[in-house]
């Protein structure tokens, strides 16, 4: 089967066609890591790629998401029965006070897309929930989105919070959000601002490599 296939599906976000393909492919006695890399990942890439170019808005964004998620679900047994490990492992929240979450959840879907395991720590998430999720899970990477002027500057907490609990040399922090800016980001001392849900995805592979 031409695993090129599964990418076009998912990039028109036929979430049924995918499973179906992606089922065909394991049956054929494909490797789920050829699958979920030449298949599922190739074609979130693509959509990564036009969303940050606006060539395509969030409502394709997330039936691509949901046509990946039932590809993965697929190959995650197998996956795990092969011993494939993810890339990296990050956690996401929208900060203390925000209740935003569509842009986050994006952000977490294009980066497990990349292979990164991401913790979701959802909405409203204090400073010290940050620090403690990534010293509990081994994370990289703590990934803080935030939709409101007044609750950006929860961002500068958790860096606090990093500094007090004495990881903030062994954890990345990465800050985004329609508000946040990359002189912000500089301001508040984080390591990378990213406008956008693939930019992050992309960020976040580089601080795990
Ligand atoms: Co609210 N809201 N909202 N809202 N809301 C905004 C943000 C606002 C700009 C609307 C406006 O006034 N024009 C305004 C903020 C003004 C400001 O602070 N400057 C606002 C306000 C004021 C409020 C309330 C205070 C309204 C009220 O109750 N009076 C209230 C606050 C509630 C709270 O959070 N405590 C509120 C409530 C809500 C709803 C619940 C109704 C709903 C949220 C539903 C939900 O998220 N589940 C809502 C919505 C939908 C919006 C708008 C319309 C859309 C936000 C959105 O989802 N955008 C928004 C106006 C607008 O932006 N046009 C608005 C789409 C999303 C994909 O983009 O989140 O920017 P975004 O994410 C992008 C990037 O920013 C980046 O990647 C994403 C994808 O590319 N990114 C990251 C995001 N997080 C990242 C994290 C990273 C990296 C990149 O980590 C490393």
């Amino acid at each position: 089967m031409d695993l090129q296939e599964i990418s076009l599906k998912l990039q028109a976000g036929k979430a049924k066609d995918v499973k179906i393909l992606v089922q065909q492919a394991i049956d054929e006695g494909m490797s789920a890591q050829t699958i979920l890399e030449e298949g599922l990942l190739s074609g979130m890439s693509i959509i990564g790629e036009k969303f940050k170019n606006n060539e395509i808005f969030v409502p394709e964004v997330l039936v691509a998401a949901r046509a990946m998620n039932m590809g993965a679900a697929l190959l995650k047994p197998l996956l795990v029965e092969a011993g494939v490990k993810a890339s990296g492992k990050v956690c996401i929240g929208t900060v203390k006070g925000d209740l935003h979450d569509i842009g986050k959840n994006l952000v977490k879907m294009m980066m497990e897309g990349k292979g990164l395991e991401v913790i979701d720590i959802g909405t409203d998430v204090a400073p010290e929930t940050f620090v403690q999720t990534a010293i509990d899970e081994g994370c990289q990477v703590i990934c803080c989105s935030a939709l409101l002027t007044t609750t950006m500057g929860v961002m500068a907490d958790v860096i606090k919070a990093m500094e007090d609990a004495g990881i903030r040399d062994k954890v990345k922090i990465m800050v985004g959000g329609a508000p946040v800016t990359d002189a912000y980001c500089q301001k508040i001392g984080a390591d990378a601002y990213t406008p956008d849900a693939a930019s992050a995805a992309d960020k976040a592979v580089a601080f795990c490599a």
